[in-house]
């Protein structure tokens, strides 16, 4: 938790951005996996977090955005809770601790809510993502489950986005925390890969890093040598040499900033030299992308420049043949790269998905495409100075989705067919670093980049 005075501040700046009405911001409560006292770990919502600060169930707030007026809601623990939980502090004081004067009982949040609206004000919400959370905002606001969606306050979705956007100093020191034990989960992983262990093992080599300081991964580990399965969360495979293995993977710390890197590895911690060539262009694009990212620059156009660098580098090894501009326009680099260049990070590894990505990633000029690729990009704001974000091009090949462009003949004069059926078995290839906007240009986000280039890779890996 952060010094009471950067809440105060965050809600204070929220108020003053919303006209009229209410600010709702309901906690998350506990999330049972099989019955209601063996619960999933519990993840509070990252915006109440922002704003609020308490890491615990079964919270609400309000913001009254015209008096300015705070109330935490949340119940003081009973005897029954002290028996299995040991002693906690008063809800009051924990309330205060995060500079909030006033509290009251969880369940006087729907007195709160039923007074505004007597009186036709706002209910000002974000769109919810628990069922808990969508069932109790019908309850306060007597709608039906249907009518939610439209009751959404786009003046706070936008209000939030503009704050959580841009990061402050007190953030990026521990989104670089989150890096550093990013980097030892990826290194040490890398150090110990070894042809004939399990996938499975080395999940839980790199993941065991992050546990054994208290923390979790921000998102569910990515760890193959089916690389070109773009999120593949089987593990079952015996590593090989000869193969390559993608690992996407990152730390969240107690604070719930994240982490989020991507390196691809060989088994054998060396490259044939097939992958070496497919491999430098992904490395040059990365690089591309750090070079090129600085205020002023949209996001959307280094995600095409990174693009026509995969494109002329396929293009010397053949496997695609035309001009680059013309190709990039046409989107032949979706074939490789169904995906988008990165993504804002933060409280979220996707920072503030739930808000919805266009609100996010996209200026208000900006329209998202409908391209293979480009329109999976979730970040294509112009930059500004405090944002997070993540730099991740690749290349896969996927045998079902080149036999279904050659099927239908898309983009058929430029990519060449017969020579990508060499590639089939190659699988795929991402490296993603973590990079931060400054005044001048990025900076990578840790203090420590992991190995990147052939050489730095194989160097790295000369003991295994
Ligand atoms: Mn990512």
């Amino acid at each position: 938790m952060f010094d009471k005075s950067v809440y105060i501040a965050r809600r204070k700046a929220l108020a003053s951005k919303i006209s009229s009405g209410i600010i709702l911001l309901p906690g998350n409560n506990e999330a049972p996996c099989n019955y209601a006292g063996n619960t999933y770990p519990f993840r509070q919502d990252s915006t109440f977090l922002y704003y609020f600060g308490l890491d615990k169930p079964d919270l609400a707030a309000v913001i009254d955005a015209d008096s300015g007026e705070e109330i935490l809601f949340g119940n003081d623990v009973d005897m029954d809770d002290i028996i299995w939980m040991g002693p906690q502090p008063l809800f009051a004081d924990e309330a205060a601790s995060v500079g909030v004067d006033k509290s009251a009982p969880r369940a006087k949040v729907a007195d709160c809510v039923k007074a505004a609206l007597k009186k036709s004000r706002k209910v000002h919400i974000l769109p919810p993502y628990r069922e808990d959370t969508r069932n109790e905002l019908c309850e306060l606001l007597g709608l039906k489950l249907a009518e939610l969606k439209s009751a959404v306050s786009v003046e706070l979705i936008r209000a939030v986005v503009s704050q959580r956007l841009i990061k402050e100093p007190c953030e990026i020191a521990e989104i670089d925390k989150a890096c550093n034990l990013g980097y030892a989960m990826h290194y040490t992983a890398m150090q110990m890969m070894k042809p004939g262990m399990s996938e499975q093992q080395l999940v839980g080599i790199l993941e065991g890093v992050c546990l054994s300081e208290g923390y979790m991964t921000s998102f569910a580990t990515i760890l193959s040598q089916h690389g070109e399965t773009l999120h593949n969360h089987c593990h079952s495979d015996i590593l090989t040499a000869g193969k390559l293995c993608v690992i996407d993977a990152g730390a969240e710390l107690g604070s719930h900033y994240a982490s989020d890197f991507t390196r691809t590895w060989p088994v054998s911690g060396k490259f044939t030299e097939r992958q070496k060539e497919i491999y430098t262009i992904v490395s040059t694009a990365n690089q591309y992308a750090l070079d090129a990212a600085r205020p002023g620059i949209t996001y959307r156009d280094v995600h095409l420049g990174a693009s026509k660098i995969i494109l002329q580098g396929l293009s010397n090894l053949g496997l695609v043949k035309g001009d680059i501009e013309e190709m990039c326009a046409a989107g032949v680099q979706g074939l490789f790269m169904p995906h988008g260049l990165g993504h804002n990070m933060g409280l979220d590894v996707h920072d503030m998905e739930n808000l919805g990505e266009n609100y996010v990633g996209y200026d208000d000029d900006q329209e998202r495409a409908k391209q293979l690729g480009l329109g999976s990009l979730r970040m294509a704001r112009k930059l500004v100075p405090g944002q997070v974000i993540t730099d991740e091009p690749g290349i896969y090949f996927i045998p079902a989705l080149i036999e279904k462009w050659k099927k239908e003949g898309t983009n058929a004069h430029y990519v060449n067919f017969s020579a990508l059926e060499n590639y089939y078995n190659f699988g795929g290839i991402r490296l993603e670093d973590d990079l931060l906007i400054t005044a001048s240009g990025a900076r990578l986000l840790g203090s420590k980049r992991l190995p990147i280039t052939v050489r730095q890779v194989e160097n790295a890996m000369r003991n295994n």
